[in-house]
C-alpha cells in the first residue's frame, strides 16, 4: 500500500513543494506538487532524487561517541552525557570563547537550524562564532546593514515582473537561485524574455544562464566592483539618475565614484568602455530593472563594495522598492513591523578575532580564521579548545582543509550534529545524527524572507520518526542544555523559555497586536503538537499577516496553515520603504563611512592586471556543496571534479583534454583531470567545490569511489574581503601545469580511468 505526503524540498533555496509517494517507511517517488501555491509543480533532478538522498544507507542512524580513540554507536543518553562532560570543563576552565561554534549551510534548510542556534550562541556566550556565511553572502549582509541598517534586509529582484535583469556572478540554471527564492528560476528567465524583457549576465564563464542571456559579459574575475562603479559613474555623468525616495548621500556617491570612468576600469575588467556605457544606459532606459549579484560578486576581494554597488545601481535608477525592480519581501514569520523611523544602525568590528584581528561582522568571525583560532596561541586570550559543529563541513568548504584537519584533531573536544560521518565529523568526539528530511517537519523561516513572492507553507514530517531517532529540534534543544550546564533538563523548557520571553516582550510593544495583553494567557492559546510547532504558531500570529491572537480573526495561525497544505499565497512583492529601514537617520544611507573608507582600495585595483591564471568555482545542478556526492543518482555524467580551461591556455601550457593537471595555489596543490572548453574565458580556470572525499575515517562509500579534489586546498585563508571577513574563493591566482612528475603514474592512471 502506498500513500502520498507533501514535503517542501530542502535541497536548495528554491523551496519547491513535493508530493512524495511513500511505501511503508520509504519514499519511493517525488513529484512536483502542482497545487503548491509557490512552485506550482516545478521539480528539478535533485528534488526528484529526494527518496535516494533521504534513504542513503550511509546516513547515521544512532549517535556515535568516541571511546578508546574509536567512534562507536551509542545511545542518545550516553551521547548527551558525553557532550556535557566534554564541554562544561572547557567552558569552566578557559571561559566561553574557548568553545567555538560552526554553523553550516543546511541550518537554513531545517526548522531546527532556524529555531535553536541563536539560543545556543546566547547560552554559551561565546564570540568564537563561525558560519558558512563568511564563505558566501556576508558581504551582502554587511552592505545591507550599512545601507538599510538591517543586515537581513536584502532586496530581491522581482523576477516575475521586471523588464531588465542584470545577473552578476550567479548561475541560477545550476544553483536554482540564491538570496532569491524562486522555484523554476530557469522558467522565470525564459518568461522574462518571452514578455520582451532583457537578460544580461556578467560571468567569466559562459554558463547555462549566460547562454540564455541577450548579452553576456565575460568579466575578469574579481573586478565587478570596478565595473559596477563605472556603470554608476555613467548614470551620474549622463544625468540618468532618478533615485528612489528615502535616500541620503546621492551626491556624495557621485563624488566618490567620479574617477571610476568606463575608460579607467576597462583594462582591469577586460570589458570595453563602450560596453560598460551601454550596460548603464540600458539599465537606466528599461521601464523597470533589477540588478542582482550572487556568489561571484561576494566571494571576491571587493565583495562588500560590489554588493553595495548592486544596490546603488538599483537605487540610482529608481528600481529599489518598486514593482519590477528589487524589493524587500515580507515573510509571514517576520517580526511585527514597527512604525517607520530611525533605528539603531549597524555596527561592524565591535570585537576582533584573537589571532589576525579580523573585525566581527554580524557577530561572526571569518570561517577562514577558524584553523588559526584553534592552532595558534596568543597572549590575547584562550584559543578555541572545543568545537560544536552543526550542519557544516568546513574541512571541505573553507580555505586550507589540511590545516583545519590538523587543528580539529588537536581539539580537547568536538561535537558534530550531522547525518554523515564526513571529512569534518570524523574528528568529533560525539556525532549527533538528525533524522532524514522525510522524518522532519519543514518551514522556510529564512528563504521566505528572500522569496520573489510572499507566501507561506508548512509541512509536517511525511514519515513518523523511526524508532531510535530523535528530531533535530530536540537534538539541538538537548545540546543547548548540555553545554550550558542544564544537562538532563526537559528540552521542552527551551521552547517554553523562548515563548515566554517573546510574548513578554510583544505585550510591551505599542505596535504589537497583543500590546497590553497577558503573556501567560497568550501562551495558553498557542497550538501545535510540539515545541517548535508552538513557536511557529506564535511567530505566525505575531507576524505581519498574523491573527494577532484574535485581533484579526482572518489572519494567519498554525491551524490556518495546516488547513492549507499546499500553502497560502500572500501576494506579489510590494513597496515597503521606509518601514524596513533601521539606520540612525531613518533613511537609506547611500555612502556609509566604512564603504567610503574602502574605496581607496578599489582605486588601487584600477592598476592591477593579474599576469597568470586565476581560479573560479562552479556548481552543478545535481550537487550541493559537499554533501550530495554520496548519492549515485546525483553523481556521474557532467557532475565531475574537472578543471575547466580555455583551449588557448591549454595549448600554451601543454594541457590535454582529459589528462591530469596540477593546480597550485597559496595553500597547496591538487591534481585534477583537465576539461578543455571555451566556456571559460581566457586566463581563467574553474574547479567545483565540495569535492575531496579521500580522507580516511569517513563513511561516504559512494563519494569515496570518485572523490575529486578539494579546491579550497589551493587557498591559505589569508585572502579576505576586509569589511565582511568573507573568504576570497573566486579570482584566486593559481599555477597550472600538466602532471608529468615521475612517480605519479598511479595517480595519472587513476585519473584517466575516470575520464
Ligand atoms: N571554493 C569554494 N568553496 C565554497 C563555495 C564556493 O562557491 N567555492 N561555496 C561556499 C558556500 S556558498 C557555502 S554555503 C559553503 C557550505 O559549507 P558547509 O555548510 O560547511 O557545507 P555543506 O556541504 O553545505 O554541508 C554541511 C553539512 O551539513 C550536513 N547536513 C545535511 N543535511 C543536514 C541536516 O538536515 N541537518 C544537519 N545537522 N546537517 C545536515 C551535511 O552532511 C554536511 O556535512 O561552502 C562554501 N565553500
Ligand atoms: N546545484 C547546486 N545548487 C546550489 C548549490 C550547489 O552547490 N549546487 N549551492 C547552494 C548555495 S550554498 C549557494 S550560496 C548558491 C549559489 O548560487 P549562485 O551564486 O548562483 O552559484 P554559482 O553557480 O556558484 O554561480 C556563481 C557564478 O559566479 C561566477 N563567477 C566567479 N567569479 C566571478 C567574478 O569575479 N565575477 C563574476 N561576475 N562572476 C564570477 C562563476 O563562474 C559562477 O558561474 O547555490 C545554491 N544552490
Ligand atoms: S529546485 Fe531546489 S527546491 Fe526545487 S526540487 Fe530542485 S532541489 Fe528541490
Ligand atoms: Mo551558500
Amino acid at each position: 500500500m502506498s500513500r502520498t505526503a507533501l514535503r517542501i524540498c530542502p535541497l536548495c533555496e528554491a523551496t519547491c513543494g513535493l508530493t512524495l509517494t511513500i511505501e511503508g517507511t520509504r519514499v519511493t517517488r517525488a513529484r512536483g506538487d502542482r497545487d503548491d501555491v509557490f512552485s506550482k509543480g516545478f521539480i528539478c533532478p535533485k528534488g526528484a532524487s529526494f527518496g535516494a538522498v533521504d534513504a542513503d544507507p550511509d546516513r547515521l542512524r544512532t549517535p556515535l561517541v568516541r571511546r578508546d580513540g574509536e567512534l562507536r554507536e551509542a545511545t542518545w543518553e550516553e551521547a548527551f552525557d558525553a557532550v556535557a562532560a566534554g564541554i562544561r570543563p572547557v567552558v569552566e576552565r578557559y571561559g566561553p570563547n574557548s568553545v567555538g561554534v560552526v554553523l553550516g549551510n543546511p541550518n537554513v534548510h531545517t526548522m531546527a537550524g532556524a529555531l535553536y542556534p541563536a539560543l545556543l550562541l546566547a547560552g554559551l556566550g561565546t564570540r568564537s562564532v563561525f558560519t558558512a556565511s563568511t564563505v558566501d553572502q556576508m558581504p551582502k549582509h554587511v552592505s545591507s546593514g550599512l545601507l538599510f541598517g538591517d543586515a537581513h534586509a536584502i532586496p530581491v529582484p522581482d523576477l516575475d515582473h521586471t523588464d531588465h535583469l542584470l545577473l552578476i556572478g550567479a548561475n541560477p540554471l545550476e544553483s536554482n537561485g540564491s538570496l532569491c527564492t524562486a522555484p523554476d528560476f530557469p522558467g522565470k528567465l525564459k518568461a522574462l524574455k518571452a514578455r520582451g524583457g532583457t537578460l544580461v549576465v556578467i560571468d567569466p564563464r559562459r554558463t547555462r544562464t549566460a547562454k540564455l542571456a541577450d548579452r553576456h559579459i565575460a568579466v575578469r574575475p574579481g573586478t565587478d566592483a570596478l565595473l559596477l562603479a563605472a556603470m554608476a559613474q555613467v548614470l551620474f555623468d549622463e544625468g540618468l539618475t532618478e533615485p528612489t525616495p528615502h535616500v541620503q548621500g546621492v551626491e556624495e556617491v557621485a563624488d566618490a565614484l567620479r574617477e571610476f570612468t568606463p575608460e579607467a576600469v576597462a583594462a582591469a575588467c577586460d570589458v570595453e568602455a563602450d560596453v560598460i556605457r551601454a550596460l548603464a544606459r540600458e539599465l537606466a532606459a528599461a521601464p523597470t530593472a533589477a540588478v542582482y549579484g550572487r556568489i561571484g560578486s561576494c566571494t571576491v576581494p571587493h565583495g562588500t563594495l560590489a554588493s553595495w554597488l548592486v544596490d546603488v545601481l538599483n537605487i540610482l535608477t529608481g528600481n529599489l522598492d518598486r514593482p519590477g525592480g528589487a524589493l524587500f519581501p515580507q515573510a509571514a514569520t517576520d517580526k511585527t513591523p514597527r512604525p517607520a523611523g530611525p533605528g539603531r544602525g549597524f555596527a561592524l568590528g565591535r570585537w576582533h578575532s584573537r589571532v589576525s584581528r579580523h573585525p566581527e561582522a554580524k557577530g561572526e568571525l571569518p570561517l577562514s580564521a577558524l584553523a588559526e583560532e584553534i592552532d595558534t596561541a596568543t597572549e590575547e586570550g584562550e584559543p578555541v579548545r572545543a568545537l560544536l559543529v552543526v550542519a557544516a563541513n568546513p574541512v571541505l568548504s573553507a580555505p586550507d582543509g589540511d590545516r583545519l584537519d590538523k587543528a580539529l584533531e588537536s581539539l580537547d573536544f568536538m561535537v558534530s550534529v550531522d547525518p554523515y560521518l564526513n571529512e569534518t565529523a570524523r574528528h568529533a568526539d560525539v556525532v549527533l545524527p538528525p533524522p532524514p528530511p522525510s522524518q522532519s517537519p519543514h518551514h522556510d523561516f529564512a528563504f521566505n524572507t528572500f522569496a520573489v513572492r510572499n507566501q507561506v507553507r508548512y509541512t509536517r514530517p511525511a514519515i513518523p520518526l523511526e524508532p531510535g531517532r530523535m528530531a533535530e529540534t530536540e537534538i539541538l534543544a538537548r545540546l543547548i542544555l548540555a553545554v550550558t550546564g542544564m544537562h538532563g533538563a526537559d528540552p521542552a523548557a527551551v521552547d517554553q523559555m523562548v515563548i515566554d520571553q517573546t510574548l513578554g516582550k510583544a505585550v510591551e510593544e505599542p505596535h504589537s497586536p497583543v500590546h497590553g495583553r497577558d503573556p501567560r494567557e497568550l501562551a495558553t492559546l498557542l497550538t501545535g503538537d510540539t515545541g517548535p510547532e508552538r513557536r511557529l504558531d506564535m511567530m505566525l500570529r505575531l507576524g505581519p499577516y498574523g491573527d494577532g491572537f484574535g485581533v484579526r480573526p482572518d489572519g494567519l495561525s498554525l491551524q490556518k496553515l495546516l488547513a492549507h497544505p499546499h500553502g497560502i499565497d500572500l501576494g506579489p512583492l510590494r513597496p515597503r520603504l521606509p518601514q524596513p529601514l533601521k539606520t540612525r537617520s531613518g533613511k537609506v544611507e547611500l555612502l556609509p563611512q566604512p564603504i567610503a573608507d574602502d574605496l581607496p582600495r578599489l582605486k588601487r585595483a584600477l592598476e592591477e592586471r593579474p599576469g597568470g591564471l586565476v581560479l573560479v568555482g562552479r556548481r552543478h545542478l545535481r550537487s550541493n556543496n559537499s554533501w550530495m556526492h554520496n548519492v549515485p543518482a546525483l553523481t556521474g555524467g557532467s557532475n565531475r571534479c574537472t578543471l575547466h580551461i580555455h583551449p588557448e591556455d591549454a595549448e600554451r601550457l601543454g594541457v590535454r583534454d582529459g589528462a591530469p593537471v596540477r593546480v597550485k595555489g597559496a595553500g597547496g596543490e591538487v591534481t585534477a583531470p583537465a576539461e578543455v572548453t571555451d566556456d571559460v574565458r581566457r586566463g581563467v580556470v574553474s574547479l567545483p567545490h565540495g569535492w575531496g572525499h579521500s580522507r580516511p575515517g569517513t563513511r561516504l562509500s559512494h563519494a569515496a569511489t570518485d572523490p575529486g579534489v578539494n579546491v579550497n586546498q589551493l587557498l591559505d585563508g589569508r585572502l579576505l574581503d576586509p569589511l565582511s571577513g568573507n573568504a576570497v574563493l573566486n579570482g584566486v591566482p593559481v599555477e597550472v601545469a600538466p602532471e608529468t612528475a615521475p612517480g605519479c603514474a598511479s595517480v595519472t592512471e587513476k585519473l584517466t580511468a575516470l575520464t
